[in-house]
């Protein structure tokens, strides 16, 4: 009896471990590249932002807020995923991006359930 309890939290934690490798390091929505890529200078402005995950992505919980010059929030069209590849997150913007430092925060749930998140940020010029 006493073996037993003392032993428990043990199994527990070794599993718990187990899963953190394989779940954190495999298995969740990491941002691979983007377009315009992080820290780029685009030039013309783009029409659209493409985001490239590791993993598939439940559109419905997954987005972008875009913070141009002088912290002013940039308009985007509907998200959409591509439809022939749903690790590919596509944002359309509505107008032409004034010249500047742009800011994305993206979040994302995978298929498999997990949330991330991130920031990055490139410069447009038109
Ligand atoms: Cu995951």
């Amino acid at each position: 009896m006493a073996h037993s309890s003392s032993s428990l939290p043990l199994v527990v934690l070794s599993s718990l471990a187990a899963v953190f490798f394989a779940g954190d390091a495999f298995a969740h929505a990491e941002l691979v590249s983007e377009t315009p890529a992080a820290k780029s200078m685009a030039m013309p402005a783009p029409t659209e932002l493409k985001l490239k995950f590791s993993e598939g992505l439940e559109l419905k919980f997954t987005g972008v807020k875009v913070v141009g010059p002088k912290q002013a929030a940039i308009e985007t069209g509907p998200a959409t995923l591509d439809p022939n590849d749903n690790t590919m997150l596509i944002v359309p913007l509505k107008s032409t991006l004034p010249d500047g430092k742009y800011t994305v925060d993206w979040h994302a749930l995978s298929t498999d359930g997990h949330k991330t998140k991130g920031s990055y940020w490139f410069e447009s010029m038109h």
